[in-house]
């Protein structure tokens, strides 16, 4: 058991030395790692220095979690030579239009007034970009977001106004709470007692990355949010900067998690300037996660997983945490890395 920070750190650089040499050349399978919630790393990518002349092996694409069809889909694209912009977008959407994933898209979970409300971004090579936040009934906000992008002077469109525009460019007006979904929520409005739970699906939020094969990069970020969140709630998901954040001179980030928490770090924009100033991906997510528990030196009940790219397509992924995973697309076939 972990007492303080100090231990938890002290313990943390004892895991890693072990879990290095355990790592090497292995895929790790969920079951040995659910055991003590402390700060794990997956150093697959280890050693891979942003500053070091390394050919890139190109494309690549990676996203929160074990979603498996979405980067699969991503992969569809970027092996047809498309681009990563295409990639992430309809990456992501596979799990938008899963009815069975409570978490994002259709069938995500409500807020704790029974609405179904969705945040998404998309952020291109460019550094383009396009948001929504608070919009309900519409089962692809990341595409929303890309339309905000792409055919808007602006970068994000919230609420009644995001659906409005959702509807002008042909989405179609579709209920988003499922039997299922609505079945949870009429239990936990018994209690009505809203908690965060590490890693028991709450929340799952997907943000993805990918680098092209031009090497060029792009991310996407979409989630139903909290489940049974106050209404109007906004995560971090959606956000420019802390869920997602993309420089196609350095690479990009997403997050996974409690989402107040990544704000208040501008998480993902702060793993891209550490790869900036030097860091592996793996290097600056595990720099990420302790600038989080340096602002929460008494919590560790909450979860954040980070993920992060460079431009020679190194992927690293970080957490708070065991049972972060986050599944990957290369030409080396598909991998679910577990953090
Ligand atoms: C949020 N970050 O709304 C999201 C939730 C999430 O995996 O990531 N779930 O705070």
């Amino acid at each position: 058991m972990i007492d303080s920070k100090k231990d938890a750190f002290e313990y943390f650089e004892i895991t890693r030395m072990k879990r290095r040499k355990f790592l090497k050349n292995s895929t790790l399978t969920a079951a040995g790692l659910m055991s003590t919630p402390i700060l794990v790393s997956c150093d697959k990518n280890k050693n891979n220095s942003s500053q070091a002349i390394i050919k890139p092996i190109l494309p690549v694409v990676v996203c929160t979690w074990n979603f498996k069809n979405a980067t699969a889909k991503a992969w569809e694209i970027l092996s047809q030579k498309g681009t990563a912009l295409d990639a992430v977008e309809q990456g992501v959407m596979v799990e938008e239009a899963d009815a069975t994933n409570e978490t994002v898209g259709l069938g995500g979970r409500p807020d704790r007034d029974g609405q179904v409300t969705l945040d998404a971004c998309i952020m291109d090579k460019d550094s383009n970009c396009g948001s929504v936040v608070y919009l309900k009934n519409i089962v692809h906000p990341v595409s929303v977001a890309r339309k905000v992008m792409e055919n808007t002077p602006h970068i994000i469109l919230a609420g009644k106004g995001a659906e409005q525009f959702a509807y002008e460019y042909g989405f179609k007006k579709t209920n988003l709470l499922t039997k299922s979904t609505k079945k949870q929520y009429e239990a936990w409005k018994k209690t009505s007692q809203y908690e965060t739970v590490i890693n028991i699906e709450n929340h799952d939020t997907i943000g993805m990355l990918a680098i092209d094969h031009n090497g060029d990069i792009a991310g996407a970020c979409t989630t139903s949010g909290m489940a049974y969140k106050i209404a109007g709630r906004i995560g971090d998901s959606p956000l420019i900067g802390a869920g997602l954040y993309v420089d196609n001179e350095v690479g990009g980030a997403t997050a996974t998690g409690v989402g107040e928490e990544v704000i208040r770090t501008v998480g993902s924009f702060l793993i891209v300037e550490l790869m900036r100033q030097g860091k592996s991906p793996q290097e600056a997510c595990e720099e990420g996660v302790r600038r989080i528990m340096n602002k929460n030196k008494d919590r560790k009940d909450f979860q954040i997983g980070f993920l992060a790219i460079n431009k020679q397509g190194k992927t690293g992924g970080y957490c708070v945490h065991q049972g972060f995973t986050y599944s990957q697309y290369t030409d080396a076939g598909q991998t679910e890395n577990i953090v």
